[in-house]
């Protein structure tokens, strides 16, 4: 009998996410593909310098202002490993930008992504794409192996001006180092995490940028717990909730009428990611 070698492999990472709540590498862009996608976001970047409110909503949403990130959310390679754990209708949430400076001591702390997102269900996972070498030296992420099966647990602000968190949270208990692996990816690979994981990541040592984009795939079934509809991309499969704000594709690069949708958006988020803190006052959404 032939054996089936998408089947075998859905199954092992099925498998190997429910035991541990990651998988990596996954091999998404080719080096060809990864300089194009870094060049492109690094152009508008330099485009958008002298328009600081423009640039910060760019870096929430690339995926909807650059074709070329609206494209990379879309890769088969991620939309395969997302549909293996969490099945065939997807959307995304957010592909926002992590970025370390060189030689920068900006750090993220300790913490489960699902915590302040206002999401009713777990039925997420985030693709973390690699756009320059993600090592110890640059800063790469570290999980601890099977801390998804706390579920959520009690995170504290710490509003600290190197974290590159929204209210630089961290979870309220101690997580020893020691129990953590180091995620090291090269460009154009990413690495897959269940909403649960402990994760966190150094400083930037190094003389090039880290830059990662961190892709939010989510189940259609999922909602606001607020009930207000955050603006998504369909990805794969059939939206029959219609519990989100579907876009379509950027109507272009940089468009006027894209940034307004996201800057609509980033209201709607803040509020919900900023909902019983002390202060609003973290650079991120
Ligand atoms: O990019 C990093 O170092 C951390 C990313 C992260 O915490 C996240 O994707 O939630």
């Amino acid at each position: 009998m032939i054996k089936d070698h998408t089947a075998i492999k859905t199954e092992q990472t099925r498998e190997k996410y429910a035991k541990d709540g990651f998988v990596f590498p996954i091999e998404v862009l080719s080096a060809d593909e990864v300089r194009f996608v870094r060049t492109d976001f690094e152009k508008a970047e330099d485009e958008l310098s002298d328009y600081p409110e423009k640039l910060a909503l760019f870096k929430s949403y690339p995926d909807r202002l650059l074709p070329s990130f609206d494209e990379l959310i879309r890769k088969p390679e991620l939309v395969k490993a997302a549909e293996a754990v969490l099945g065939p209708d997807l959307l995304v949430w957010s592909a926002v930008l992590f970025i370390k400076e060189p030689k920068s001591p900006k750090i993220v702390s300790w913490h489960q992504d699902l915590t302040y997102w206002g999401l009713d269900e777990a039925e997420e996972t985030t693709c973390w794409v690699a756009l320059s070498n993600a090592n110890v030296a640059s800063g790469c992420m570290k999980f601890v192996p099977g801390s998804h099966k706390e579920r959520q647990i009690e995170h504290v602000d710490t509003f600290d001006k190197n974290n590159l968190l929204t209210r630089g949270q961290e979870i309220a208990v101690d997580v020893d180092e020691n129990d953590s692996v180091a995620i090291e990816l090269r460009e154009g690979q990413a690495s897959m995490r269940h909403g649960h994981l402990f994760h966190a990541s150094g400083p930037n040592t190094t003389s090039d940028r880290r830059i990662g984009s961190a892709i939010r795939y989510i189940k259609t079934s999922m909602r606001q717990n607020s009930g207000e509809k955050a603006l998504v991309a369909h990805v794969a499969g059939e939206d029959r909730y219609k519990n989100f704000n579907v876009s379509k594709a950027p109507n272009g690069r940089l468009h006027e009428d894209d940034f307004a949708l996201c800057k609509s958006d980033a209201e709607l988020k803040r509020k919900i990611l900023y909902e019983d803190a002390a202060s609003s006052s973290g650079s991120r959404y």
